[in-house]
């Protein structure tokens, strides 16, 4: 009976070609197997590329807007007469303009007269802003406005209402729906660039 003995070159077949395989396997494994993307975000090598208005190593960090864009405004909601219980003209509906301003300053406005005439509380006025208006301090106070323009006297103030467009929390939605309970509520259609 011949007894062979395992030389150095079987045994590195034997033992050492397994752990061969072994760490290939590893180094081969996706590099993206641990890593949680947010917010849309996919990962790339072991690194998440995250969509546009997210950052941080999981793309959960929202990132500020540099402006943002209003490009349409909605008044979904005006009051039909006024504080007084009295039509806002003499004998017929409002005729209505919108104004943005930031603290006294105005920044945009819909019309020199007016958009709408007589108009009608029960319905929605759509307002297209061209060219579009840029919000640029968006975590800064805005007001938007609505006014009833008359020509002899002074247009009457029908309601307004004080926002700020971005929050660290509003996820940036592409309308802002302004609704404080109160008489007036707008749609602000928006988007946003960082
Ligand atoms: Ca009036
Ligand atoms: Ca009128």
């Amino acid at each position: 009976m011949k007894i062979k003995c395992l030389n150095l070159r079987d045994w590195l077949l034997v033992v050492a070609l397994p752990l061969v395989i072994a760490s290939c396997q590893k180094e081969n494994a996706d590099p993206c197997d641990k890593t949680v993307c947010l917010n849309g975000g996919h990962c790339a090598n072991g690194n998440c590329v995250c969509p546009e208005g997210y950052g941080g190593a999981d793309c959960s960090q929202p990132i500020t807007p540099k402006k943002i864009k209003i490009t349409k405004i909605e008044v979904t909601r005006f009051p039909a007469t006024d504080n007084n219980g009295a039509g806002w003209d003499p004998t017929s509906g409002p005729d209505i303009y919108l104004k943005l301003s930031k603290g006294d300053v105005q920044i945009w406005k819909s019309a020199n007269t007016y958009n709408y005439q007589n108009a009608d509380p029960s319905k929605i006025y759509s307002f297209d802003i061209t060219p579009a208006v840029d919000l640029t301090d968006p975590q800064d106070q805005y007001t938007i406005t609505l006014y009833d323009y008359d020509d002899f006297d002074a247009d009457d103030f029908m309601g307004g209402i004080i926002f700020t467009p971005y929050t660290k929390s509003n996820r940036f939605p592409s309308v802002l729906a302004l609704d404080a309970g109160g008489t007036v509520a707008f749609k602000l259609y928006v988007s946003y660039t960082w």
